[in-house]
């Protein structure tokens, strides 16, 4: 981009979170912006001062634009975006335009699961050790809102959507926590899903390598990198003996871990590794985690009824999040555990959890648009009409020392409004139960 913004024609599309953060700082800016959203009714907040356009816009609607930035949930194959890009405007996300103004030390944060965790924790970290620091990306706060604080540190959560559409992002460090199966109604392959989450290693300093998955190291170059991972290694970050270890020091007593599942212990090292390259001492960073209040939804506990457990993993959108809840949650009870599962897979093939299911689940409750893929995996399934029907055939057939698991390993939209609201359907009911006992 060579012409400063207050002399360009820019056109946001989206009216969601990220488009309204990309007016305010382009209006900040001085450029002459409007906005574009596909969905034909919609509220126009009143605070918008910019001319909207609403469903399919006018054929010259992208004459004399210089920039489109596009939001990260509009695919950049929709069929406006490729008009525009046609029509030889520049095309571009919110991450890409915050890199072009950003001074701030930034770190960021990638995977197909653990990106919020990690995000959050190394926040918390930062925090505790003094910096002046704030999470911002998908996990919530648009990039560009940031670029009027004043900060020592940001920590960002990108998702291959963002990533997808950023070419210039420079960090301090970063991390691909891991990669499964996921968005792939939107990448179409998992070679084109890969190549986004990649791309977070394209200007970065230092890269935090988990040794248990190659697709994870940087394909571009960086200049260090510091390693994790469960064995009891020498490099860097591992765990012996029920401590997490630095250098092979123990740093971190994993019994006294906020966060439960052995992918967790992973998501700490990412989160130590991630602080450490701040300057921070791996063992202060530590100290930190103890006191870590994990995000709601994440494999936390809603009650304990007459003995049985009943746990809301309702962000576990895609099957690598439920194998790992189910074989973190396996290695801990001794009883049995009933999943409640479903909703939209996203294009993706659910078969992968067929062994997991057969070597740790009783019964597979199935809800959603894509329950039958369940009763097509295993006979110890069946599909049922509502998140509450599972929930009260689950808990007849659960006795004491039982888990009952919501871990849908697909998106929510199907039936929910997201997967807050999925998790908060599945607390009511389980209230309910708890009122009738
Ligand atoms: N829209 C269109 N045409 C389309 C699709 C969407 O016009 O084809 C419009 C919608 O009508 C709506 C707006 O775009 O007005 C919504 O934009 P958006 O879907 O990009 O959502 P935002 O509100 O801008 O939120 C986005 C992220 N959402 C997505 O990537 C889908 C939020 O991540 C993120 O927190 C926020 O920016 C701030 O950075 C959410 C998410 O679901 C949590 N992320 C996905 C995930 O985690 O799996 C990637
Ligand atoms: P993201 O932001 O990538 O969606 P979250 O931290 O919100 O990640 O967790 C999403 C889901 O993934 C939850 O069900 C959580 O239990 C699971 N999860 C968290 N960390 C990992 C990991 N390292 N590997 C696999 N699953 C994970």
């Amino acid at each position: 981009m060579n012409k400063a913004l207050r002399t360009q024609s820019v056109v946001v599309a989206g009216l969601g979170m990220t488009g309204q953060a990309s007016v305010r700082f382009l209006v900040r800016q001085g450029a002459q912006v409007k906005v574009w959203d596909s969905r034909e009714h919609y509220a126009v907040p009143e605070s918008l001062t910019v001319p909207v356009c609403l469903g399919v816009p006018e054929d010259n609607y992208f004459d004399g634009v210089d920039l489109l930035v596009i939001s990260p949930g509009i695919a950049p194959a929709h069929p406006v975006i490729s008009k525009a890009r046609e029509a030889g405007v520049e095309v571009i996300g919110d991450v890409e335009l915050f890199a072009r103004f950003n001074k701030t030390p930034t770190i960021g944060i990638t995977g197909s699961n653990g990106k919020t965790t990690v995000t959050l924790l190394t926040t918390h970290i930062l925090k505790i050790a003094g910096f002046n620091v704030v999470a911002a990306g998908n996990v919530g706060l648009a990039v560009l809102d940031t670029l009027d604080m004043d900060l020592d540190v940001v920590v960002l959560e990108l998702s291959s959507f963002q990533l997808e559409s950023t070419t210039t992002l420079q960090l301090e460090a970063g991390c691909i926590l891991n990669l499964s199966d996921d968005h792939l109604d939107r990448h179409r392959t998992m070679a084109a899903y890969l190549d986004a989450k990649q791309r977070l290693f394209m200007h970065c300093k230092l890269a935090a390598v988990w040794r248990g998955q190659d697709e994870t190291r940087p394909t571009y170059p960086v200049k260090s990198t510091i390693e994790y991972g469960l064995d009891a290694s020498d490099k860097a970050f591992g765990v012996r003996d029920g401590w997490i270890t630095y250098q092979d020091e123990p740093v971190f007593d994993t019994a006294r871990s906020p966060l439960v599942g052995t992918h967790n212990l992973l998501n700490i090292q990412a989160a130590l590794a991630l602080a450490t390259v701040l300057g921070v001492n791996p063992k202060v960073a530590a100290q930190a985690v103890y006191q870590f209040e994990p995000a709601p939804h994440r494999c936390v506990d809603v009650a304990t009824i007459g003995g049985v457990r009943f746990i809301d993993d309702s962000k576990a959108t895609n099957a690598g999040a439920t194998q790992a809840a189910l074989q973190g949650l396996a290695a801990t009870t001794q009883g049995r555990i009933f999943l409640i599962a479903g909703g939209d897979a996203k294009g993706a093939d659910l078969g992968v959890l067929a062994p997991y299911i057969k070597s740790y689940v009783s019964f597979v409750f199935a809800i959603g648009k894509d329950a039958k893929q369940f009763s097509d995996m295993t006979p110890h399934a069946r599909q049922l009409n509502s998140l509450p029907e599972a929930v009260n055939t689950a808990a007849n057939e659960a006795v004491a020392g039982d888990i009952v698991l919501l871990s849908p390993a697909c998106a929510s939209f199907d039936m929910f409004d997201n997967y807050m609201h999925r998790g908060k359907v599945f607390a009511d009911a389980v209230h309910k139960l708890e009122v009738a006992c």
